[in-house]
């Protein structure tokens, strides 16, 4: 406990009276609501905040750079409703984070990055000062909220503020500013102590209107061709149980997007993973669960939905998500958990889906995974996409508590697919922006969260925005394994430079790079791979050891397409002279 010296008395009582300052409140206001954990990078201001964060018995990870700090802290409170704290000093610090906080924001990952900030009056007056930047209102657009905290006293409720703000209705990044002089700002101990306090019911319920589910229930009831299309919000509810019944009891076929597979096992009879273009554009009800209707749904209208307008059921949290694209016939605005248990109540009342319905999806999965079997079952030298994704499959299979991070073009795509999910929120990967460099933060912080082995499946691309990270990873001796799919280039390494210049093409790397040797380089353990069997092996014996691992895995270079599935967002150039 501090005590009042000659400096700081001027706003205290007495000399002896016991004295808190910003630092210490800070964590206590934190720790007050069960946050256990900060994501961060010091610095001028924030270093004793880490120190203390760790002196009172909270983890502090310390990463190389904000971003993957933000990232890590965002997929901790995808995982557990919390939000995660990614902790960052001023300006170029607040910058490199704030990525990671509009990321979040976009995929509804509740987080809060606090970062320190210069003086207020030399950063207001533009006078130059170290690190200097108006942060607040940077972050405004990016962030689902922003507050700044000038006094000592508003600490407790600054908190409180951000992390509601964070949880509550449709969760995202908040943003909260500490200025330095807050740090240091000093209040009598019993003040600060009686400011403390926990956030009652950070995430209210939010009950569906009866009327709102009869209107559901009707449409659901004369739905010929219905199915459930689950997204990540819905696997973010953590109302793993009602979505299980409700599948179960509709008979419905469903789909998990990305992050929503393994809600329900990906081998179940009912997911219609394996039949996604046929039921997308066959289906005539589609119930959204969680899910958004934007690039990754074709934004519900077009090709991909039969070119015939569906009738959307949607469930959602956030009421302005309705009609985003195209119109929706039975909005149902609540928590999945809330809404889905109240249609529970109902769907006894909703005829089975027709057999003749679910025995063409059967048709079609049985004929695309026939297929697929196939094409997997091929063993190419040197390896492709499908050979080592199928001993990834085949290790996850055996391993079902495994968490898995993926991001790449090619990569994601054919993982996505390939590799099976059957435990809810295992799986981490680029999600709404398709972003590429939340690798090893998301790693990091699952495995800092979970406790359980992760699987980055990372082209090597997508590997080069994190990789320092690897150092992060043996420094706390997580069970990571990274395998990096190595074709010496982003998408592929073949492209030459027109001109026959020195220069490589844009999208070239170093041939044959060694991305295993960088592991080795902190103490980690390194594999290069080139067959299907040795990654089998190499990841078994890093599953085993829980080591800190990078398997580089060499793919044929010429495997890969343009922006993997994507090729058709790439505008066509119209230029006719050279
Ligand atoms: P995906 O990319 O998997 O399709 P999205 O991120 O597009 O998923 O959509 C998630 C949706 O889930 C968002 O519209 C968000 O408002 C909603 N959401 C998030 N949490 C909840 C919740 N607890 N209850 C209901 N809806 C939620
Ligand atoms: N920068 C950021 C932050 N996000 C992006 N999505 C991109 C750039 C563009 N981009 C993609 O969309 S995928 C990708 C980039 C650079 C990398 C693809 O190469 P890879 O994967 O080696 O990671 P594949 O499997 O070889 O295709």
């Amino acid at each position: 406990m501090l005590t009042a010296t000659k400096e700081h008395s001027a706003n205290v009582a007495a000399e002896d009276t016991p004295l808190t300052d910003g630092f210490h409140l800070v964590i206590d206001a934190l720790k007050a609501n069960d946050i256990d954990t900060i994501f961060g990078l010091v610095g001028i201001p924030i270093t004793d905040l880490a120190r203390l964060a760790q002196a009172e018995g909270m983890r502090f990870i310390g990463f190389r750079h904000e971003q993957h700090a933000g990232n890590a802290a965002a997929i901790a409170g995808y995982m557990t409703q919390k939000p995660g704290i990614c902790l960052t000093v001023s300006a170029p610090g607040f910058l490199n984070g704030l990525t990671a906080l509009a990321n979040a924001t976009t995929n509804c990952f509740p987080m809060i990055l606090i970062s320190g900030s210069s003086e207020r009056e030399i950063v207001d007056l533009q006078q130059g000062d170290y690190e200097e930047m108006d942060q607040l209102n940077a972050a405004k657009p990016y962030a689902k909220a922003s507050y700044r905290i000038n006094k000592a006293e508003d600490i407790a409720i600054g908190v409180a503020r951000a992390i509601r703000a964070a949880v509550s209705g449709r969760p995202g990044g908040v943003y909260l500013d500490l200025p330095a002089q807050l740090l240091g700002q000093s209040i009598p101990a019993q003040k600060g102590k009686e400011s403390l306090f926990r956030v009652i019911d950070a995430a209210p319920k939010q009950i569906p209107a009866p009327d709102a589910i009869k209107r559901a229930i009707d449409v659901l009831k004369n739905a010929k061709r219905p199915l459930i299309l689950l997204g990540k919000g819905a696997a973010y509810a953590q109302a793993d149980q009602e979505i299980k019944d409700l599948v179960e009891k509709s008979g419905i076929p469903y789909l998990p997007m990305s992050m929503a597979k393994g809600l329900l096992p990906d081998t179940h009879p009912q997911c219609a993973s394996a039949a996604r273009s046929f039921v997308l554009a066959e289906a005539d009800t589609v119930m959204l669960v969680g899910a958004r209707l934007n690039w990754l749904l074709a934004h519900g209208k077009g090709k991909t939905w039969g070119n015939h307008l569906k009738k959307f059921i949607q469930i959602d949290i956030a009421a302005t998500e309705i009609d985003s694209n195209v119109p929706i016939a039975a909005p149902v605005i609540g928590d999945v958990g809330s809404c889905v248990t109240e249609i529970l109540k109902q769907i006894g009342s909703v005829p089975k889906p027709s057999a003749e319905w679910i025995h063409a999806i059967n048709e079609k999965k049985d004929k695309n995974i026939a297929k697929m079997e196939e094409t997997l079952s091929k063993n190419p030298s040197p390896m492709n996409f499908h050979s080592a994704l199928r001993a990834i499959r085949e290790v996850v299979k055996a391993n079902p508590d495994v968490n898995i991070v993926n991001e790449g073009a090619n990569t994601l795509d054919y993982a996505r697919s390939i590799v099976n999910m059957y435990k809810p929120r295992k799986r981490f990967d680029s999600g709404t922006w398709g972003i590429m460099g939340i690798g090893m933060g998301y790693a990091i912080g699952a495995a800092v969260v979970s406790k359980q082995p992760v699987i980055a499946i990372e082209g090597d691309s997508a590997f080069g925005f994190s990789g320092m990270e690897l150092e992060t990873i043996c420094r706390y001796n997580l069970p990571i394994i990274t395998v990096v799919f190595n074709n010496n280039g982003v998408y592929r390494g073949t492209d030459v430079n027109p001109t026959g210049g020195a220069d490589v093409a844009p999208t070239v790397f170093v041939k044959n790079a060694r991305y295993d040797k960088m592991m080795e380089a902190f103490g980690g353990v390194g594999y290069n791979v080139t067959t299907p069997e040795e990654l089998t092996d190499a990841l078994n014996k890093s599953l085993a050891s829980g080591k800190p691992t990078v398997i580089n895995a060499v793919i044929d270079e010429t495997a890969g397409t343009e922006s993997g599935r994507l090729t058709n967002l790439n505008p066509a150039s119209t230029a006719t002279k050279k």
